[in-house]
């Protein structure tokens, strides 16, 4: 009783998938086909997720997609009417760096980028605009409050070299807001 081939399997004698794990008489095209399959799923969820297979996400530009190029629908809107002031971006300083200006009196910042990407954050009044390079973007901080409100650019590392600026916010005389010029 030394014959190796004791299973009554003469049809299939290649030994593959007669392991003790492998379930007996599952030919070996069903496991093939089962990785044809798989691969063929893959390639579908893929072809989803890159989008070649059509328009799938609406979600590209959710919030937090701050300063990435070309995402501006987080920029403050422009007051209409309202002055502008410019300023200008260019590594490591924003120029001016220190805009002075009485609270309550609409104006808006006229950003330009003039090296690279740059935008304007001022968290405490939720005022952001991002300019391209060589762009300019325009929006209007509401600086309601008197005193000192940091701005600074959010690109990576810009803060850190310099890129602040100050809205230096002064209490406006006899405490009315200043009216606009008709
Ligand atoms: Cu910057």
């Amino acid at each position: 009783m030394a014959d190796p081939t004791a299973y009554p399997d003469p049809g299939d004698d290649t030994g593959v998938g007669s392991g003790p794990g492998s379930p007996p008489g599952m030919p070996r095209w069903v496991k093939v086909s089962g990785i044809v399959v798989g691969a063929l799923v893959l390639l579908f969820v893929v072809l989803q997720l890159t989008g070649v297979g059509g328009e799938h996400g609406p979600a590209m530009h959710g919030p937090g997609a701050r300063a990435s190029e070309g995402d501006h629908e987080g920029d403050t809107r422009p007051i209409d009417g309202a002055p502008e002031l410019a300023c200008t971006a260019e590594e490591p300083a924003f120029d001016p760096d220190r805009i002075e200006l009485p609270a309550g009196m609409p104006v808006n910042v006229a950003l330009s980028a003039a090296d690279i990407l740059h935008d304007l954050v001022v968290d405490e009044i939720d005022f952001h605009l991002a300019a391209d390079r060589e762009k300019t973007v325009t929006g209007g901080p509401v600086l309601d409050e008197p005193g000192t409100h940091g701005g600074y650019c959010s690109v990576e590392g810009h803060r850190e070299a310099g890129m602040e600026l100050e809205f230096l916010v002064t209490a406006s005389e006899g405490g009315h807001t200043p009216p606009v010029d008709h």
